[in-house]
């Protein structure tokens, strides 16, 4: 009787996140805990930030603080909530040792007991906030460097490769959660009633080779010889190569990538003669979203290296990112670097 009801309880009610967290961590040998607290209060934030950019525009949040990030670029009412959320909230959790963010020109030390680093974009697509437009939130977690007793900025100095999970939450149609670990990248969807995330897209898988191409094609005569004529492929007509393939650019990052790695296909922001080291950053940027396609069976490169192998000079260091399906990230390999 017990089994019937527990059977049908969860035919009804899905899988929250908080659950699916916790699962992961029992699967997880030695784990204390931390890192899922740590998940946890990320959840949290986004979902607070989530609530306000839904009423922004009821909230006088639209619009621009007067103020200049560390980028050099105009901070966006939006912008600076997101990101005093995730500080406060990550540094509650007790498990953030150090973090660095976008709107941040330097890192910021929590708990000199945590023992995670975290990166993050606080809201990506600032540009769309606005418009209505889908934005999103990207961070990665990574473990401080062992044996070091006080954190340090080579914390969050480290190669992609060394991330532990990486994530997103884009603030589209609907709020979804896609987090990354060395499980699985699965995809959760806000229930707006509840304030729940529950899962909505299992063992997300990147397809080999999908039929869409993304880049900001205003950038053309910027472009490299080689890029010209990569883009120049993708729009020319080949039926044995299922060219020519359909063009979508939202403008954020968070976006266009996940129409990627959900449908497959591939998003590039490569260098231009106006970003000669590309726009996007490596740290909160370029390298979630790099994890995020690797373990999902797709791929990501600056064009001429693994994204995740690049060593970190600088905090908010800018790489060319061409991320997507395998097939059609060497294809533009193949094309551009040619
Ligand atoms: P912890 O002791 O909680 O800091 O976890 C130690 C390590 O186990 C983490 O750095 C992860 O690599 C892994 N781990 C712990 N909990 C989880 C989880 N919920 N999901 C995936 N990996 C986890
Ligand atoms: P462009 C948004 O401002 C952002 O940082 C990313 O989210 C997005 O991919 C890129 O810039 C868009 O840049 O030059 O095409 O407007």
């Amino acid at each position: 009787m017990i089994e019937s009801i527990r059977v049908s309880a969860e035919s009804v009610v899905g899988t929250t996140l908080r659950e699916h967290v916790l699962i992961c961590m029992r699967a997880a040998p030695g784990a204390t805990g931390a890192f899922t607290s740590l998940l946890n209060h990320i959840s949290l934030a986004i979902r607070i930030v989530n609530t306000r950019v839904r009423a922004a525009g009821l909230a006088g949040m639209l619009g621009y603080t007067g103020e200049t990030n560390v980028q050099g670029e105009e901070v966006q009412k939006l912008d600076a909530y997101a990101n005093d959320v995730l500080v406060n909230v990550l540094g509650r959790s007790g498990h953030c040792g150090i973090l660095a963010s976008e709107e941040l020109e330097q890192v910021k030390f929590s708990e000199a007991s945590g023992k995670y680093v975290v990166l993050f974009d606080p809201l990506d697509g600032s540009s769309n906030i606005d418009t209505n437009v889908s934005i999103g939130t990207i961070f990665a977690i990574l473990r401080r460097q062992q044996g070091e007793l006080v954190p340090s900025l080579q914390d969050a100095l480290q190669r992609g490769k060394e991330i532990v999970a990486a994530g997103y939450a884009i603030y589209g149609p609907q709020t979804e959660f896609v987090l990354a670990t060395s499980q699985s990248v699965d995809a959760f969807t806000l229930d707006p009633n509840i304030g729940e995330f529950f899962l909505s897209r299992p063992n997300i898988r990147c397809p080999q080779r999908g039929s869409c191409y993304s880049v900001n094609e205003g950038n053309f005569s910027r472009w490299s010889p080689g890029v010209q004529k990569w883009n120049s492929l993708m729009k020319s007509e080949n039926k044995e190569k299922n060219l020519p393939y359909g063009h979508r650019y939202v403008g954020s990052l968070v976006a266009d990538a996940h129409r990627t790695l959900i449908k497959g296909g591939v998003f590039a922001y490569p260098a231009d003669s106006k970003s000669p080291k590309g726009k996007l950053r490596l740290l909160y940027e370029a390298n979630p979203m790099a994890f995020i396609f690797e373990r999902a069976g797709g791929a990501a490169t600056t064009g001429t290296e693994r994204v995740l192998d690049v060593i970190p000079r600088e905090l908010h260091q800018r790489t060319p990112l061409i991320l997507g399906s395998q097939e059609d990230v060497a294809t533009y390999c193949e094309i551009a670097r040619g």
